[in-house]
């Protein structure tokens, strides 16, 4: 029995050991002591690579089980009570039929193994923004990936035991170990049938079994500080968003912070840590992945990184695409799945490296360039923190966030969205957010591919119904006091392609022109022209000096193919059908209105 001062902590802990039981128990205490011994016991279990110390310091590769290398969002399971209250986007289950089933998964599931104590801050510890969670897992991966994610140990434990609130998140990698069983180097689930991420709104209770990847099993991540924190966040008035957050300087040293929300591998961390071509302005990063924003006193919204590290998409990951991350990625950072050579350094595709002639890919087996196999996996991932980035802003971690000027939505779409799109107001943001679409990527497992609407790239983090979200979204911009200090809201998108099917717009540093026009509109000296579908840059005000584009392809992304829109009309009416009786009727009559303004 493990006693603590917070009964309701010791009374789950000791719930969760009696059910799984584990070999030992280890609470943790965050130190870089406990973080370098979990690390040598994975290499010398096998389970890790510690890599070249000269040109990796403090470096290891992790390769995962081939099956388990992504989110599985049709094993993710939102189990509020009431069907409704889950939506049409999300897989429901009844709490209490999900909470039988996972308990016999559970029992006994850590046999063989240590059960982890991980108390963990999202956001800075002690910020009136942030909130606390208590991991158990199985994994020691997870134990050092959550360190390195979020701020874990001590101190986030003494403000538990003083009764600060704390959602619980129990992981089990879901294989127990038989009497002198022999561990495999990435213990999961044998099956996909067998993975449960599950939520329980209503109790702020996250179970997740039988993966350890990513957003499946790092808890704080996509299931709390998401799914379970949007729930909080439409109760108690503010947001919880899968969004950068960007500073970015003008030439005279006005400052302004932006949140972007785009889908799982649609450039968030790249736009976070851009290089700017524009001469004279600089970016510096805040956050690269999840944006919980609150009202300040000044009635302007205010943004945390809930988050301490980057969990990057490491393939295209380039000293030309993105310097800032590659510096980071030096050193103290878990590759998984990439490919290793045979000096023991790191290698993808992307890399701006020529390939090596041989290397052990993402799967352990030798690999050559003509092989006909990539060695990185598509969603292979660095683990890095957050401080060592060169170009994070001094102001990240403070307690009270930054005011955010401007929201950014934006997808993959080969065709039909321009590059810039600024809305009307409020409502018409919000309409633009509940349109989103974009192309399926490699973060998730088993997903159809084309394009598939994802409001506010939260489609796969919703922790309830979809309509009663963009509801929230409306809300908020009630409950401003002065509207006019509400961010403008933008929809981009860097990934329209030509007939060749090759992306016209450069991308990557060059979207700071982007990010020029949007803060001169917030300053008031950026033109535009109204259009059907919004407000576009006028002719010679997007900043295109030194920028290599025809003045053909610059009419392509920032034409308004009426055509293309009106049959995206029809794809949004009817995606909205399904969202039932809950879609706003604000997003509507939005659409209706579009429709006049187009014919
Ligand atoms: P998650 O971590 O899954 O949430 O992804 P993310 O949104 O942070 O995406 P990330 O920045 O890692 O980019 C994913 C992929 O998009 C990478 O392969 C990038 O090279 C590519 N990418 C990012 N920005 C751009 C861009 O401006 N243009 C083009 N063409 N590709 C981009
Ligand atoms: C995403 O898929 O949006 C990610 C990676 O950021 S994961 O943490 O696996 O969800
Ligand atoms: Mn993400």
């Amino acid at each position: 029995m493990l006693s603590f001062k917070n009964s309701l902590l010791e009374e789950w802990i000791n719930e969760v050991v009696k059910l799984c039981q584990p070999d030992s128990i280890h609470l943790c205490d965050g130190s870089q002591q406990e973080y370098d011994i979990l690390m040598q016991e994975m290499v010398d279990a096998g389970m890790a690579i510690s890599l070249n110390q000269e040109k990796k310091p403090g470096c290891f590769l992790f390769r995962s089980h081939p099956t388990d290398v992504a989110r599985v969002e049709n094993r993710t399971f939102i189990a509020s009570k009431k069907q409704e209250d889950a939506g049409p986007t999300n897989n429901w289950v009844d709490p209490i039929e999900l909470k039988a089933t996972m308990t016999k998964l559970y029992s006994g599931c850590m046999k063989g193994r240590v059960l982890y104590i991980i108390p963990f801050s999202m956001g800075p510890i002690g910020s009136p923004i942030s909130k606390i969670g208590v991991e158990i897992t199985d994994s020691a991966y997870v134990v050092a990936n959550m360190r390195i994610m979020t701020r874990i140990g001590n101190e986030v434990l003494a403000l538990i035991e003083e009764g600060w609130e704390f959602v619980k998140c129990l992981h089990s990698v879901g294989k127990p170990l038989e009497p002198g069983e022999k561990d495999s180097t990435w213990p999961c689930a044998p099956s996909i049938d067998q993975k449960y991420i599950s939520h329980f709104p209503e109790e702020r209770l996250i179970w997740s079994y039988g993966s350890g990847y990513g957003g499946n099993a790092l808890l704080g991540k996509k299931c709390f500080a998401l799914r379970i924190a949007c729930v909080q966040a439409k109760d108690e008035g503010w947001l919880a968003e899968h969004m950068l957050i960007l500073k970015i300087t003008d030439p005279k040293g006005k400052i302004a912070y932006i949140c972007g929300a785009f889908p799982s591998a649609c450039g968030k961390t790249n736009l976070a840590m851009l290089t700017p071509t524009v001469p004279g302005w600089k970016v510096e990063t805040i956050g690269d992945d999840i944006s919980w924003m609150k009202f300040g006193e000044d009635g302007r919204l205010y943004a945390i990184n809930a988050e301490s590290g980057f969990f990057g998409v490491v393939p295209g990951t380039s000293m030309q695409s993105n310097p800032a991350a590659m510096e980071t990625i030096q050193k103290n950072t878990i590759y998984t799945n990439v490919g290793l050579t045979d000096d023991g350094d790191v290698w993808w595709e992307g890399s701006g490296i020529p390939a090596p002639e041989h290397l052990i890919d993402w799967e352990g087996n030798d690999w050559t360039p003509d092989c006909g196999k990539t060695a990185a996996h598509a969603n292979a991932r660095f683990t890095t923190p957050a401080a060592q980035c060169p170009v994070i802003a001094p102001e990240w971690e403070d307690p009270a966030g930054v005011p955010v000027s401007a929201i950014l939505i934006g997808g993959r779409r080969a065709s039909t969205i321009p590059l810039v799109i600024e809305s009307f107001n409020w409502e018409h943001g919000i309409f633009l957010g509940s349109i989103m679409g974009s192309e399926t990527t490699a973060a998730a497992i088993g997903l159809a591919a084309g394009v598939r609407r994802d409001p506010f790239a939260m489609l796969p983090f919703m922790g309830y119904h979809v309509g009663d979200y963009l509801q929230h979204w409306l809300d908020i911009g009630k409950a401003a006091k002065d509207p006019a200090k509400l961010p403008s809201i933008y929809m981009v998108n860097w990934f329209r392609k030509n007939e060749e099917g090759k992306f016209i717009w450069p991308g990557y540093g060059e979207n700071s022109r982007v990010l020029k026009w949007i803060v001169e509109r917030a300053e008031g000296t950026g033109e535009a022209v109204a259009t059907s579908i919004g407000n576009l840059p006028a002719p010679k005000a997007l900043d295109i000096n030194g920028l290599n584009i025809s003045e053909n392809d610059l009419e392509m992304i920032l034409h308004v193919d009426k055509e293309a829109w009106l049959a995206e009309i029809d794809s949004i009416r009817e995606n909205f059908k399904s969202y039932g009786e809950k879609l706003p009727p604000g997003l509507s009559s939005q659409l209706e209105s579009l429709k006049e303004r187009l014919s």
